[in-house]
């Protein structure tokens, strides 16, 4: 049974969540959570690894103990603690646990006391006025309870695209063994690097005779066929993500691929410009009468209506087909113009690895620079630096240079925001640094005219260079703080600071309808890994992907330039 590092880490999740209702040590829960995000975010399939005889490096906080599960679930697709622990307790109680705002100490709660097991019990409970009364709960938790199951039943799930990558790219590595098979790509909003994905859409080209319609369905990670015909077929694979895909003949391909990539408005709007010229196009091809003009390349499908080629990322008619039309499509950004990080934690706030050892990481990425950038004081979760400790940190940085050869570390700080727009750091320590990331980790809540005061506020300060993850969102688990995003873009450039697009896969923040804005405003957005361990270089090219879809060219984004560049760029001075 093949197993990705999301499904390993999924078992560390749950794990977690049940060790937590059953009231276990809280760092023995914490290990298992770490374990489940260094996991899923490893840039290796493990289980192939182990597959080929190779060994997990050391990876972060996991320890011989962890490593041994993580050997036996991959060998095994459980172990003997999570089986233990299943046993326990009602199967259901992992549903619970994904409703948002249900955390394993209420659950443990709901569990307890009204012997609530499933979702449907929750929702007898909750819809009888019982669950108010427990403690922890109160009217106000009921009713965001009953809204979160009402939201759950219209909304089926979707997947973030770096663990949707993962299912797709050994699903494309088995579609290509088959004999016969020319080509398989995936298309739909995967390949127009949407943050989620609601399925894969596969495109495949083979040999007439081909078995790769059977293979598909034969494949074991499937759990279930939806429809099988000799051109078409959708499945359902053991992780709960849907798979559809095509079969299509070679001339047919770039029409196919064009169609199936998407968006759905992009492709009306195409079909308007092809109809207004006398042409039929569909998924086969570009066709003039019964005759097909065009259709093989997706190159040849635009030519056909009169345009040049446009990158799936633009595709979401949202003015790209004007763009294309006046010559105004932007150069897009692409991971090789980056050519430093300007946000990074180490093991002195909660990173997993030194500064010299992220420099090493960053280096054998292709950077040429990073800033290291930990947490201050107040994010207290986080081990943030005290002035005392940070300063050590420069001292470090600053003897660290003298050994580094063709790169070089810069020295930040992310700076917590306050309430009132100050920033956590006295002035003194803050003038030592390279530069100043701020960044708002408390007071999610606060209305939308005192959260963007706040910010601005912060942005007046002499030291500020950077606003990091500037709308605060985890992708499927916090929603945005209330900001005016305009007018942030705008003190940004009246100021001479920029805005992060920061790239863990669960950020993805700026999003990239403000990254079309901070281009319109004339303010340079620079992508960071902000890695909390050597691996994390590698998520990078999610933000690429983010970038790409807010139609950033490589001169609006502010970590392409050389670091001769960028330093009289970050470089503030006295106002
Ligand atoms: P998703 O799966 O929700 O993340 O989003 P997509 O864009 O991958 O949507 P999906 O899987 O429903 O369909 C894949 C592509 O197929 C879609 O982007 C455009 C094309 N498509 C689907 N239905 C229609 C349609 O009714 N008309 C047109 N013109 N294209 C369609
Ligand atoms: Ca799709
Ligand atoms: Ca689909």
């Amino acid at each position: 049974m093949p197993l990705h590092n999301a499904d390993i880490a999924a078992i560390f999740g749950e794990i977690a969540d049940l060790l937590e209702i059953r009231g276990e040590n809280p760092f023995r829960i914490r290990a298992c959570r770490n374990a489940a995000r260094t996991i899923t975010e490893f840039g290796q399939d493990i289980k192939n690894l182990f597959d080929q005889g190779g060994e997990l490096p050391k990876l972060p906080g996991i320890g011989d103990d962890l490593h041994a599960k993580i050997h036996e679930i991959a060998a095994t697709g459980s172990c003997r603690l999570f089986d233990r622990l299943r046993k326990e307790f009602p199967p259901a109680i992992s549903d619970l646990l994904r409703i948002p705002g249900l955390g394993p100490k209420r659950v443990k709660v709901l569990y307890d006391r009204l012997r609530v097991r499933t979702v449907d019990e929750l929702r007898q409970a909750a819809s009888a006025g019982k669950v108010r009364e427990l403690p922890g709960f109160g009217e106000k938790t009921e009713a965001r309870i009953l809204q979160a199951l009402a939201a759950q039943a219209d909304q089926s799930r979707r997947y973030r695209l770096a663990i949707a990558t993962q299912y797709a790219d050994a699903l494309i590595a088995y579609l290509k063994q088959v004999p016969g098979v020319e080509q398989a790509v995936v298309a739909g909003s995967f390949r127009r690097m949407r943050e989620t994905v609601g399925d894969l859409d596969l495109l495949v080209v083979a040999a007439a005779g081909s078995s790769v319609m059977e293979k598909f369905c034969t494949y074991d990670e499937v759990r279930e066929i939806l429809a099988q015909g000799g051109t078409r077929a959708s499945v359902i694979l053991k992780s709960g993500l849907q798979v559809d895909l095509r079969l299509v003949p070679a001339p047919s391909y770039g029409a196919a691929l064009h169609y199936f990539t998407g968006s759905k408005a992009h492709n009306i709007a195409i079909r308007r410009l092809a109809q207004a010229r006398g042409l039929k196009l569909n998924e086969y091809g570009v066709f003039r009468g019964a005759s097909r003009i065009a259709g093989d390349t997706e190159e040849s499908v635009f030519k056909a209506v009169g345009l040049p080629y446009i990158s799936p990322e633009l595709r979401e008619e949202r003015g790209e087909i004007e763009a294309a039309r006046s010559g105004n499509l932007p150069l897009l950004i692409t991971l090789q113009d980056i050519r430093g990080d300007l946000h990074a934690h180490t093991g002195a706030s909660d990173g997993h690895h030194t500064v010299a050892q992220m420099a090493q990481a960053a280096q054998a990425s292709g950077l040429k620079y990073l800033a290291i950038t930990e947490h201050s004081r107040r994010l207290a979760v986080a081990r943030g630096l005290d002035p005392l400790q940070l300063a050590r940190q420069i001292d470090e940085i600053d003897r660290l240079n003298e050994s580094l050869a063709g790169f070089t570390l810069l020295k930040g700080i992310e700076v917590d925001i306050l309430e009132d727009g100050s920033l956590d750091l006295p002035d003194a320590v803050l003038a030592r640094l390279d530069l100043v990331i701020g960044a708002v980790h408390s007071a999610f809540g606060l209305p939308r005219r005192k959260q963007t005061e706040r910010i601005l506020r912060a942005m007046d300060h002499r030291y500020f260079t950077l606003l990091a993850h500037p709308s605060g969102r985890l992708i499927g688990s916090r929603e945005p703080y209330d900001v005016d995003m305009l007018k942030i873009a705008r003190k940004a450039k009246s100021r001479g600071c920029f805005l992060e697009l920061n790239a863990q896969p669960d950020r993805l923040d700026l999003h990239d309808i403000h990254c079309q804005m901070a281009r319109d405003e004339g303010v340079l957005v620079s992508i960071n890994s902000d890695a909390h361990s050597a691996l994390d270089f590698a998520q990078l090219k999610y933000g690429i992907g983010q970038a790409r879809r807010g139609w950033l060219a490589p001169g609006d984004v502010l970590n392409t330039r050389t670091l001769a560049a960028l330093r009289p760029l970050i470089k503030r001075t006295m106002q």
